[in-house]
């Protein structure tokens, strides 16, 4: 039996018959799963791919003249903010938390490809002494705050996590989560949602066939999220629980602080309806996207957006201009998200990558790329910045909030082991900072180090969880004037026997 005449008709108008070329070949489950597949608005985006295709070629738009760097009427700072700020922002965000009125979503439906594993980031452990997954840490830092905003206003609360995944991610991370029974978290605060596939497309606006009854489709980008939020009724979700704010951030920031309270405080004393945390860049040309302004709106500027001259442009302090360098950790009012996803979403614009997408040749056989031979349009989720009315940016420490997992251990940046000295780094100075002395194997004193470069191991290695202390907080209690022997992990159970005043076996 051939394909279903309505579909031939609507493929050959849009030159997709190649799609069925094998179709006498396929059983009936994947001749109904490829008609399954074939999206509604398959020749428009095709189309849009190719043409998009195209203008990638050609040398990327400069916005050097259009730009100007973020008013500091809008920008806040854990650095330049005095202390006394800080802790109103911060009692503001533990408030807000305390009235369930924050939750987090993460976005993960990314595929990490640079990474090279099979299976999603969240689930990959970067080598602590503990083994924690980038996933448990997270969990553990939202029971934390939650205990946190608890103790200081005397109740009991939640944060919801929310889970943006695709078709890659969703299996595994739902199966990972129940075996480890949602870290302890309650269940029903955990929403997992998927965001939809876009199929990939050649130069000359085909869709690509991965296997002979399958078309290779990619998620849609983390800006997907729009749609995703509506499609999966997440914005219904949240307002059913009274969530009013939101903290998006992204899977592979090992040092990423969940539902941060002086974050959340900050954006809403600003009466803000989005926000991003930045730091400052490391060097002129790091190659991340720089928050700023642009004819006016708010927006992320890509570094091959700007000259050289403008990515080296000081300003009167002796700092770079353009210093406000891109986390992926936004604040979003869900009046916001709401109206971002009902009225602006069809504005986002497409980005394209060119990737080398394997696909099946002619014959039927399965041919991987050497060269790059398809597109794919993806949304981005910081591109709603320009719809904002009211936008402000919050600058942190990059040594205290940004260290991402993006390559394998090949690559020189954004590693494993750059993730894992991060974290390692911070509980060291954490540590230091709350009195704790440490001795080597042989208990002879480790001489100290506060100042430690990012790709440089602490003198001790000194792991703390989460669930003891969210951000260095609370540490005294457990480690003041007391001497342990590196590598040393703080749990509960230690800091339980610590806290009675209990001594811990050096062996
Ligand atoms: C992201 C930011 C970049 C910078 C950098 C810092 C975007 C578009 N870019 O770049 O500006 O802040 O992070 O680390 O935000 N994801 C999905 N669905 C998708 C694609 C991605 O959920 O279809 C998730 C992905 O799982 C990850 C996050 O979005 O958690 C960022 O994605 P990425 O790693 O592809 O973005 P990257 O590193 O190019």
């Amino acid at each position: 039996m051939g394909p279903p005449e309505e579909v031939q008709c609507r493929l050959a108008r849009c030159g997709q018959s190649h799609l069925l070329r094998f179709w006498a070949e396929l059983g009936p489950a994947q001749r109904g799963a490829l008609l399954a597949a074939v999206p509604p608005g398959l020749a428009e985006h095709c189309r849009m791919a190719a043409a998009a295709g195209a203008r990638q070629r050609e040398p990327p738009e400069r916005l050097d003249g259009r730009m100007e760097p973020l008013p500091t009427r809008l920008l806040g700072s854990a650095r330049r903010s005095g202390p006394a700020a800080l802790e109103r922002w911060e009692a503001e965000g533990l408030h807000q938390i305390s009235q369930n009125k924050v939750a987090v979503l993460l976005l993960a439906g990314g595929q990490g490809t640079r990474l090279g594993v099979s299976y999603p980031k969240g689930m990959y452990n970067v080598g602590l002494p503990s083994g924690k997954t980038l996933y448990q840490i997270q969990a553990e830092r939202i029971h934390k705050v939650e205990q946190l905003a608890g103790q200081r206003h005397h109740c009991k609360c939640a944060i919801p996590w929310y889970i943006m995944t695709s078709e890659f991610t969703l299996g595994p991370t739902e199966e990972f989560f129940v075996e480890h029974n949602y870290f302890n978290l309650d269940r029903s605060n955990v929403v997992m949602f998927e965001q939809r596939m876009l199929p990939a497309v050649t130069f000359d606006g085909k869709a690509i066939l991965e296997e002979k009854g399958k078309i290779a489709m990619a998620p849609d980008g983390n800006g997907g999220l729009y749609r995703a939020l509506v499609d999966n009724k997440i914005l219904d979700d949240m307002k059913q629980r009274g969530i009013q704010y939101v903290h998006v951030y992204c899977v592979d920031n090992i040092l990423v602080k969940m539902a941060d309270p002086v974050f959340i405080g900050f954006c809403v004393s600003k009466g803000a309806d989005c926000g991003a945390k930045v730091v400052e860049k490391a060097y002129p040309t790091e190659p991340v996207g720089v928050v700023c302004c642009v004819d006016g709106v708010y927006q992320v500027v890509e570094y091959s957006e700007i000259s050289l001259e403008t990515a080296q442009q000081q300003s009167p302090d002796g700092g770079l201009m353009y210093n406000t360098g891109n986390i992926c950790n936004h604040f979003f009012t869900v009046e916001f998200l709401e109206t971002v996803a009902q009225k602006y979403e069809p504005q986002l614009k497409h980005h394209v990558a060119i990737k080398k997408v394997p696909y099946i040749d002619e014959e039927g056989n399965l041919v991987k790329p050497l060269k790059p031979n398809g597109i794919k349009l993806e949304k981005f989720v910081f591109d709603v910045f320009q719809f904002s009315k009211n936008f402000v940016a919050f600058e942190v420490l990059r040594e205290e909030e940004f260290s991402p997992l993006k390559n394998a251990d090949t690559a020189d940046k954004d590693t494993p082991t750059t993730a894992r000295q991060a974290l390692l780094a911070q509980h060291y100075r954490w540590a230091l900072k709350a009195g704790a002395r440490f001795l080597d194997e042989n208990g002879c004193r480790i001489p100290e180090k506060l100042s430690l470069s990012g790709t440089e191991d602490a003198p001790a290695v000194c792991e703390i969880s989460p669930l003891v202390s969210y951000f260095g907080e609370g540490l005294e209690a457990y480690m003041k004037n007391k001497d342990f022997q590196s590598p040393f992990v703080l749990d509960e159970n230690k800091a339980e026997i610590l806290e009675k005043g209990g001594g811990l076996s050096l062996k």
